[in-house]
């Protein structure tokens, strides 16, 4: 059986490519599970900055969770597995201490998008096309689309994406603040590249705690700011402190290991 999920690391950056194409990449639950060992694998892994994560082929980032597999799933299943899914895949994803790049090359549907919505931030190919389109099949985004989207687009248009279950293309996508940058298809590898090796500069340690005091405004019952005090203040007791500041004064580029 072919690999679910394909890793290819060049220098600093992993690329994780979904690996379902002839399913437009539709995540089931062998997927959902190789992605998780990959994200923590990878996050362990100190030579690796970024991570690029896209969808194999031309046409699809990932077009949902596998209709085949949730649609016989019971009340206490769907909660389950949900849950079970927002802690395995898309809040770890959120969570990392490496950058996750969503390169969208296609559709990015239902779980697709929610997926997408985890990382830290989007980039499309001008073939793009974006939704949540649960409620056709009676169901809702389980995946944190709810509130991923409303945090990202604003409550009032990620309500008209949900109600309506209808697509956008990039360019909207682009207007909305879902993705940040749109190119061609073929130029998105190295787009996404491209910022990934700015990230792969800077203080990892740095990084990471930025990422968690952005992120721990969005959390209820947590305040952002105080998160962002703590995080200042830490940074001064660490090393890559130390060599930022003194490549600075010492006219370097630094070295952060
Ligand atoms: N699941 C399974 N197979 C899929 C799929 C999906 N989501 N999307 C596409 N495929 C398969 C198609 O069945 C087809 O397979 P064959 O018939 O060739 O065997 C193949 O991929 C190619 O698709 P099409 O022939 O349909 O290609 P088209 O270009 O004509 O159309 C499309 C592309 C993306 C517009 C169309 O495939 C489509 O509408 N796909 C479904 C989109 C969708 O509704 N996705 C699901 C959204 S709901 C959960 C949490 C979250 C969720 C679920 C559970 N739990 C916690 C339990 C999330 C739910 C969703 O994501």
């Amino acid at each position: 059986m072919e690999d679910l999920v394909l890793v290819n690391q060049e220098g600093k950056v992993a690329t994780v490519t979904i690996n379902r194409p002839k399913q437009l990449n539709a995540l089931n639950g062998d997927t959902i599970a190789a992605l998780s060992i990959t994200m923590q694998e990878l996050e362990e892994n100190e030579s690796v900055r970024a991570i690029i994560l896209t969808g194999s082929g031309e046409k699809s980032f990932v077009a949902g969770a596998d209709i085949k597999e949730f649609a016989n799933y019971s009340v206490e299943e769907g909660k389950a597995l949900a849950r079970r899914g927002h802690e395995t895949l898309f809040n770890l994803i959120e969570n990392l201490r490496t950058p996750v790049i969503a390169a969208v090359n296609g559709f990015a549907l239902g779980g697709g998008l929610e997926l997408a919505m985890s990382c830290h931030m989007r980039v499309a190919s001008d073939n793009a096309r974006m939704g949540l389109p649960e409620v056709t099949l009676g169901v809702i985004p389980g995946y944190g689309g709810t509130q991923r989207l409303a945090q990202l687009v604003g409550k009032g248009k990620a309500m008209e994406m949900i109600t309506t279950a209808g697509m956008i293309d990039a360019n909207d996508a682009l207007k909305w603040g879902l993705v940040n940058h749109v190119v061609a298809l073929d130029e998105l590898h190295a787009k996404c590249a491209e910022i990934a090796s700015k990230i792969a500069k800077n203080s990892g340690v740095a990084i990471a705690a930025a990422m968690s005091a952005v992120n721990a405004g969005f959390e209820t019952g947590v305040n952002g700011f105080e998160a962002e005090i703590d995080a200042f203040g830490e940074a001064f007791g660490t090393d890559e402190f130390k060599e930022g500041t003194t490549a600075f004064l010492e006219k370097r580029k630094p070295d952060f290991k």
